[in-house]
């Protein structure tokens, strides 16, 4: 059987950047692989163990080249423990194709979003056929997978998923209830009880991220439910109405903080891997 991590370990994703937001309309946001780098080193820190990435051009644009994805993920891996986790997501405008080669920057782990969604007055596009192809090449290329689920029906797909075509590679499922995206699933937690009634049985972790002002109370609900958290500016830029979050080692210094109150320690990244069926 593989290793067990201890049941009071509190996994925090820190994802810094996301797709969504501008350098211009936030200069705290981490777009340069420096700035990257710096606010990995200082989440590791705090307490976090995965970071999900979003990589930034120079013109602080969301992108998917190839050669900036490979920089970014070996310089990640050469100044941090960190696990990372590149996003398959992207922007509401990548092309399937290019979401695709993503893996070929080879994180160790990768989103997987399980349908397709509104996203505010965009269409997050998410083809049946693409998620499927998406899962079997991160099987074939021994990448963790983390299956970001929207709304319900996400919850759904992903066991017709599995049921497809098998685990992935470490046998470990775990995945984020992704909540409060216009367009998605409510960042409440009678939508968390529901969305977890329904998760296949062959899922071994969860975690959930509340977008926006559901924040707070979808951190709560998870850790209610003795569930991880993601955190960080990709989700929301206010620690509270009219105070803006200065960095993203302090969402995870929140995430902390909130689990200590839960009587949660903090995963390691060593125990993250576990988690995640990595190889240590
Ligand atoms: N940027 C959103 C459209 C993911 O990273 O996989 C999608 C997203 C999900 O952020
Ligand atoms: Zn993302």
């Amino acid at each position: 059987a593989a290793p067990a991590v201890p049941a009071d370990r509190l996994l925090v994703t820190v994802a810094p950047t996301g797709a969504e937001t501008s350098k211009a309309d936030c200069p705290q946001l981490p777009t340069t692989l420096e700035e990257l780098v710096a606010a990995a080193q200082e989440c590791e820190a705090a307490g976090a163990a995965v970071v999900h990435v979003h990589v930034r051009d120079a013109d602080h644009a969301p992108t998917l080249d190839a050669g900036l994805l490979r920089e970014t993920v070996a310089a990640l891996k050469q100044s941090t423990g960190l696990v990372v986790q590149l996003s398959t997501g992207g922007s509401v405008h990548d092309p399937l194709e290019q979401r695709l080669r993503v893996l070929d920057a080879e994180p160790d782990s990768c989103s997987i979003t399980m349908g397709t969604t509104n996203f505010g007055d965009d269409v997050f596009a998410n083809p049946w056929p693409f998620v499927c192809e998406l899962y079997q090449q991160a099987q074939e290329r021994g990448v963790a997978p983390e299956f970001e689920l929207f709304d319900l029906g996400h919850v759904h797909a992903l066991g017709r998923l599995l049921d497809r075509y098998g685990l992935p590679v470490g046998d470990r499922v775990h995945c984020d209830l992704v909540m409060g995206v216009p367009g998605g699933m409510p960042g409440t937690a009678p939508a968390m009880v529901a969305a977890v009634a329904a998760l296949p049985a062959q899922v071994t972790s969860w975690a959930a991220t509340g977008i926006g002002r559901s924040t707070l109370p979808v951190a709560l609900a998870a850790l209610s439910m003795g569930a991880h958290l993601r955190v960080g500016m990709e989700d929301v830029l206010t620690l509270r109405r009219g105070v803006p979050v200065d960095s993203n080692a302090q969402l995870v210094e929140r995430a902390v903080e909130l689990g200590r109150l839960a009587q949660r320690v903090p995963a390691s990244p060593a125990e993250a891997r576990t988690l995640l069926g990595l190889p240590p």
